[in-house]
């Protein structure tokens, strides 16, 4: 994977060196090994010896730069490293050090942990710190995560399509699988290794049961292989009536004995394949997939169940809170928290909930989810779409660092100073689980992401997933510099478009609050006039319920009342339009079009400045970009200006059938100086894109 390594002859990597902003990139690298010093000569020592200590040596001799003294790696308990008194306790069982020290008296870098794993990631901090520019001659790192699960939630098929995926088809070559292993697996594991990232779950959560039969689990096992090393566990999603599919019985009711034998005996035949398998993730009575209330059983039921069958073996059971149904008339904002708050305390150890961190379905932006601080006796694992279902596919340039900060920043209002991210690190209320879950956005593209900025989203998911109260920016500007390379003017560059570049989604797509404006099924593009499908909740404009008079979800006590699911203070912030953030006043007001904003413009005026601006953002990210193009190397240029390209063109078609269409129903002309829609709302509405890519057909 690496273009340099310690066998390549210096003269030749020095060309390439000189060479570099011309040379071709196809990204596959991510961010690891961009290093554009010469190659690495620093003496890598291991003191003791497994699969993960060699990988952390080999990664160091791979890309670490020169440094004054030989590097050494070793567990905190290695007797060579008595004398130094290590705190082995700040480290926890995953956690780093890396300082100078002197070992057997001699001067080293020593990199440790109380685990191989620990070291491991002490290696890739160490990269990272050198190769993101910092100081070589002060180095002292230490960090430990703050969430125990780091999982990324791959939404694979077994036929290899991937739901909302825009990456190409999934890694897992399931049909070649057990015996072919794709070296790209490894690279996979590396990558994730490099950010913390300690557990994969292999398929998608619309699971099939044949994910549960034994040549699938042989499939998965060989992969769980691949990905010891590198201290990641797999994960499966199961489909809650399996017993039935593939078990033969009549019922997959939870409480049927001969159900809770079924799922114990298929756990058993997991754990003899792969001893150290995570555990199961369940999508539940949600979109049409199975679940407990199938047979008037609770959510905690159909959990607790699959939990006591992976309990013996140290298993998990991270169950979806991604619930809502068209029997329910209530607003579909509420319905997780209505389900699920009342079962607070009723789940087994082994269980955690997961949430989606807004209350819809991963919008381009949401208020957090009022189960955050709600369910106290409950871990519950964050989960990010890192793939953008909604914010422009692969093309569009969306930096997500901010959104995931901006969530888990945010205060829960139950107690002082608690965070979301509090909650989810399970510190609020002193969980031993916690976990941090991500929706991937990788695929077979050879840049793994769909695209070079893409690849940040992972990056920063990682990151945050490792510690939730790391800066986007900071995260930002130390993926740019492994990514690109040290060149100040592009990192500034690329820091600075990033950092814009999701309210800028944001702008064009659905500014003030406004949410779930899509077209139908794939989601691609504007579709806010869409009203005939086949479920209330599933029509744009159930969502924004714009008419002559006014637009935006009433959510107060004159509305569906969903302000009440947040904490009284916050509750009380939200039911005025006059103290809710503007970024979510349609959110939870509908208002007339006169409403006058803080600024003296009306909200018709300010909706209109906000798409203006959207557009306006992503013509200066194309200019800055262009700024740069003799500084990057061409591929990956060129390949980031033609995509700017199509997002200047989308953000333009959004804004306009927006606005064309808002004119449709406001019957207000457009305030002075803002261009007219490029077409009639007519053409917008007859716009087909039926292969869509990530839309299960
Ligand atoms: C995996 C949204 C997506 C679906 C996805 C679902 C979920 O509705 O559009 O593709 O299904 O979320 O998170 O379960």
């Amino acid at each position: 994977m690496m273009l340099f390594n310690r066998r390549t002859p210096l003269w030749a990597c020095a060309l390439l060196a000189l060479a570099t902003p011309a040379w071709g990139n196809n990204g596959y690298r991510l961010w690891l090994g961009e290093s554009q010093d010469l190659p690495a000569v620093s003496t890598i020592e291991m003191s003791g010896d497994s699969p993960t200590l060699r990988i952390a040596a080999d990664e160091l001799r791979r890309s670490l730069p020169t440094l004054p003294t030989p590097v050494l790696l070793a567990k905190a308990n290695d007797p060579a490293l008595a004398s130094l008194r290590l705190d082995t306790r700040s480290m926890g069982a995953e956690g780093y050090r890396v300082q100078r020290a002197n070992v057997g008296g001699r001067e080293v870098m020593l990199v440790t942990g109380t685990s191989d794993v620990g070291v491991l990631y002490g290696a890739f901090a160490l990269l990272r710190h050198i190769n993101s520019g910092g100081d070589a001659t002060q180095i002292a790192l230490a960090s430990a995560p703050q969430t125990k699960l780091r999982i990324l939630n791959h939404w694979d098929n077994l036929d290899g399509v991937v739901e909302r995926g825009y990456a190409g088809q999934s890694l897992w070559d399931w049909w070649l699988l057990p015996d072919y292993k794709d070296p790209r697996y490894a690279d996979y594991a590396r990558a994730n290794a490099s950010l913390g990232i300690n557990g994969t779950v292999l398929n998608n959560v619309n699971a099939k049961a044949e994910s549960l039969t034994a040549p699938y689990i042989a499939k998965a096992a060989a992969l769980a292989d691949v990905f010891r090393p590198y201290g990641i566990k797999v994960y499966l999603s199961v489909r809650f009536s399996a017993p039935i599919e593939i078990g033969g019985l009549k019922t997959a009711d939870p409480r049927d004995p001969q159900v809770a034998a079924w799922w114990k005996a298929k756990a058993d035949e997991i754990y003899r394949a792969i001893p150290d398998f995570g555990g199961f993730l369940v999508k539940a009575n949600s979109e049409g997939q199975p679940g407990p209330r199938d047979y008037d059983a609770s959510h905690a039921d159909g959990a607790n169940t699959l939990a006591a069958a992976v309990a013996p073996h140290g298993g998990i059971v991270m169950w979806r809170a991604f619930v809502y149904a068209d029997t329910d008339p209530d607003d579909r904002a509420k319905q997780a928290y209505t389900e699920f708050k009342p079962l607070d305390g009723t789940f087994a150890d082994n269980v955690l909930v997961q949430v989606k961190n807004g209350a819809i379905d991963f919008q381009p932006r949401e208020p957090f989810h009022p189960l955050f601080g709600a369910m106290p006796k409950t871990p519950l694992v964050m989960e990010f779409q890192i793939t953008k279902e909604y914010l422009g596919f692969a093309t569009h340039l969306a930096y997500l660092g901010p959104m995931f900060e901006e969530v888990l920043d945010a205060e829960t209002g139950v107690r002082r100073g608690e965070t979301v991210a509090s909650v989810v690190t399970g510190k609020a209320d002193g969980h031993r689980l916690s976990g941090m879950a991500g929706v991937a956005n990788i695929g077979r593209d050879r840049d793994w992401s769909g695209s070079t900025f893409n690849q940040a989203n992972w990056y920063v998911f990682g990151r945050m997933a490792w510690d939730p109260t790391l800066s986007s920016e900071a995260i930002a500007r130390e993926w740019a510099a492994q990514t690109f390379g040290k060149d100040p003017v592009v990192i500034d560059t690329a820091v600075a478009m990033m950092m814009r570049s999701r309210e800028a989604v944001v702008d064009y797509t659905g500014p003030l609050g406004l949410a779930h404006l899509f077209a139908s099924g794939h989601h691609y593009g504007p579709g806010p006039w869409i009203s005939d499908l086949g479920r209330p909740e599933w029509n744009p404009v159930y969502y924004h319920r714009a008419d002559r008079n006014g637009i935006g979800f009433d959510r107060t006590r004159t509305g569906s009342n969903a302000v009440a699911q947040y904490a009284p203070s916050l509750a009380k912030r939200y039911a005025n339009p006059k103290t809710t953030p503007a970024e979510d006043l349609l959110w939870f007001h509908h208002l007339p079009w006169d409403y006058k904003m803080p600024d003296g413009k009306t909200l018709w005026e300010e909706m209109v400045h906000r798409y203006d601006r959207g557009v306006s953002e992503v013509r200066a990210m194309r200019a800055q970009w262009a700024t740069v193009k003799s500084r990057v190397d061409a591929e990956r240029w060129e390949k980031t200006d033609t995509y700017l390209g199509i997002q200047e063109r989308e953000a333009l078609w959004w804004r306009d059938a927006s606005l064309a269409y808002w004119m449709s129903i406001n019957g207000l002309s457009l305030p002075a100086g803002s261009a007219a829609p490029q077409h009639d709302l007519e053409w917008y509405k007859q716009q087909r894109f039926p292969f869509a890519p990530g839309n299960p057909q």
